[in-house]
């Protein structure tokens, strides 16, 4: 998530999703509002202390300069993006690279360029992204799965507490949640229950 995500600052909506439990945190500072520019350097710059104070990746959504600038942990890409071996050379070795993924051909090509993660998306339908493409539920996941791919897949998209495990049964290893968490009345209690609906079914 980033700014325009939140209803409360940025900052403290991490904190207590971090409380809540998140594993892994993505800076995605898009849509209307979005901060720029030094704000933008500003404001990631705080969210990846909290991440390190708590042991979580930190990794950016698209803009691979900002990743670089900072250490990120790692980044994330779309297929009109640069291609993966390119970031993959930029980055080096030991940062995590997710990429959207919305066939098999094109999951293919990630893993050759260098892919850590597939995120799959969107499962269900989304008002958070503008561009997104119709929600296709959990068809890739289970075909991906099922073929030879083991790195790891997220879903994304529409996900709530309430159909995570759909996603998980699907296949996937975790799932990528931007609204069903930061516009909850309290965000601790949606990241805590979200974890809750994925960890049931993996156990
Ligand atoms: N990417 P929410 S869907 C950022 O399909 C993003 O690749 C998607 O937000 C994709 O949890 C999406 O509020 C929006 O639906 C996720």
């Amino acid at each position: 998530m980033g700014s325009p995500n939140c209803k409360d600052h940025p900052v403290r909506v991490l904190q207590e999703a971090i409380e809540g439990g998140i594993t892994l945190y993505q800076f995605r500072e898009k849509g209307i509002g979005a901060l720029t520019g030094d704000q933008k350097l500003e404001l990631a710059r705080q969210l990846q202390q909290l991440c390190r104070e708590n042991h979580i990746p930190f990794i950016i959504n698209d803009d691979i300069s900002l990743a670089i600038s900072l250490n990120a942990d790692g980044v994330h890409i779309g297929q009109d993006d640069e291609p993966v071996e390119e970031v993959r050379k930029k980055l080096g070795e030991d940062k995590i690279i997710g990429v959207s993924v919305h066939s098999y051909d094109e999951a293919v090509t990630a893993l050759k360029g260098g892919a850590d993660y597939f995120g799959i998306g969107p499962v269900f339908p989304t008002k958070t992204k503008e561009d997104a493409k119709p929600s296709n539920g959990t068809k890739l996941i289970e075909e991906l799965r099922h073929k030879e791919f083991s790195i790891p897949i997220v879903g994304i998209g529409g996900i709530t507490a309430d159909n995570a495990g759909s996603v998980i049964t699907a296949g996937a290893d975790g799932v990528s949640v931007i609204t069903a968490i930061s516009h909850a009345p309290s965000v601790t209690e949606a990241a805590k229950s979200l974890r809750k609906s994925v960890l049931e079914i993996r156990s």
